[in-house]
């Protein structure tokens, strides 16, 4: 048992509701390792990890959490924590190499082992298709910027949910797109490292056709799973009441928030946004809009903290009074409720699930425990704000923690640890946290409530 209190009211976990979706979340380039086995091609995040001052501690992927090799006691960790649900993603490269052609058969049965050792113990699969590792041939070829990159990609979201067909609930697109598109292009901070916005305006409009035309083909497919797609949002707030001020945050919030959810939602990308990329704003074809403005069975929303923007730029978190986490960012619970009651006044919205929510501490492993005491909290108190969303109206259906396991985080290499599972490197020894603790009781109390 944790010794932490449950720090919800009755009333917040009733909003819950007995058919309310708890899981953990992952992804594939962050966990398996295994980089260059059974026919693994190489992806963009392993080109990028080879470039010298890329990764905060010259790490990469090559052995992650080698959940490739340790999958079965991995999957007895996740049914441990009882939860219905598992978000995981596929690695493009590890099931067809070059992006297009040829598919990998080794690569797809790791999925088999994974998604049928899921349902085995009674956890539901959730696949996304695209978590950032896109095979370099493709980048080789111009990437996402290519127009081509959209039909590959709607061919290899046909073969895997094909392949995997009544045995997964839930197929997002894809993970985070403006992060593709901003982080990988504009300022290159993220593979595939290009500094270019009019690329990465190009790469946006492509990642959301690619979606669109997906979805299209996979319901003409018959594909049964839901289908949906998960942002990157928050609340953008302004540095102060003063014009300029105010001007800076609502284009940011174009940028992050209207850019996406204006397409999908609305079939047009917001004018002031256009207006203010001028010759940057991405080549869009004939048709490209109603091909993006698909029906969506649910919107995946990753949330972590809200921005604040003057007419100076970001306001820097640790001057805003609030806790930090170990990334430096603000904890801001009630940002989330704040996000999804917006969401759900402005955008006719599908069911919504919260697909990321967590935090990096400085965990320290002491005889076998791991008192993160700041993620308990920061769980509860998202939680809490979910709860206040639901009780406002919101279609809120589910909620994952990120993550399962401390793993690779991107440009910070292995230096966040974002678990609720610790892992030790040396070893791959797998602790549980206070925090897995904590969320086990907590899934235990809620389905226990469900029963009753
Ligand atoms: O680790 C990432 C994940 O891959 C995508 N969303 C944000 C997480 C924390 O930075």
């Amino acid at each position: 048992m944790s010794d932490h209190t449950l720090p919800l009211s009755p009333a917040h976990l009733a909003a819950f509701g007995p058919d309310f979706v708890w899981g953990v979340a992952t992804s594939a380039f962050q966990i398996e390792g295994a980089s260059t086995e059974d026919g693994r091609g190489a992806s963009i995040w392993d080109t990028f990890c080879a470039q010298p001052g890329k990764i905060a501690d010259g790490s990469d992927g090559s052995v992650a959490c080698d959940h490739y090799h340790r999958l079965e006691a991995d999957l007895d960790l996740i049914a441990g924590l009882g939860v219905d649900a598992y978000r995981f993603s596929v690695a493009w490269p590890r099931v067809q190499p070059l992006g297009s052609g040829d598919w990998n058969p080794p690569g797809l049965a790791f999925y088999d082992r994974l998604v049928d050792g899921l349902l085995a113990r009674g956890i539901r699969p959730y696949l996304t298709l695209n978590h950032w590792d896109l095979p370099e041939a493709l980048q080789q070829q111009g990437g996402w910027a290519a127009r081509a990159t959209v039909d590959h990609f709607v061919a290899y979201a046909r073969g895997i949910a094909r392949h995997f067909a009544g045995r997964v609930v839930s197929i997002a697109t894809h993970n985070e797109p403006w992060v593709v598109a901003i982080l990988g292009n504009e300022t290159g901070i993220f593979a595939p490292g290009i500094q270019d916005r009019a690329v990465a305006m190009q790469v946006a409009h492509h990642l959301l056709l690619s979606h669109g035309k997906a979805l299209q083909a996979l319901r003409v497919d018959g594909c049964a799973a839901e289908l949906g797609i998960v942002l990157n949002l928050a609340p953008i707030h302004a540095a102060s009441e003063a014009p300029e001020d105010l001007a800076a945050a609502r284009l940011s919030d174009g940028r992050l928030l209207r850019w996406f959810m204006d397409p999908l939602f609305r079939g047009a990308y917001p004018t002031d946004v256009l207006e203010h990329l001028g010759a940057d704003a991405p080549q869009v074809l004939p048709g490209d809009l109603e091909l993006i403005c698909q029906p969506m069975d649910f919107l995946g929303v990753n949330y972590y903290s809200r921005s604040v923007v003057g007419a100076a730029g970001l306001v820097e978190a640790k001057s805003l009074g609030n806790p930090l986490t170990d990334m430096d960012w603000e904890i801001y619970p009630a940002g989330l409720d704040e996000l999804l009651q917006r969401l759900h006044r402005d955008y006719p919205l599908p069911a919504v699930y919260i697909t990321e929510n967590g935090a990096a501490f400085a965990d320290q492993c002491h005889d076998g425990r791991v008192r993160d005491t700041a993620r308990v909290d920061y769980l509860a108190r998202h939680l809490e704000a979910s709860a206040n969303a639901i009780l406002a109206g919101v279609p809120l259906r589910g909620y994952m923690v990120w993550s399962l396991l401390d793993n690779f985080e991107w440009a910070s290499g292995y230096l966040k640890r974002f678990g609720i599972v610790h892992v030790d490197y040396a070893t791959q020894q797998r602790t549980l946290k206070d925090s897995a603790l904590w969320y086990r009781d907590f899934l235990h109390g809620q389905h226990e409530r469900s029963a009753a």
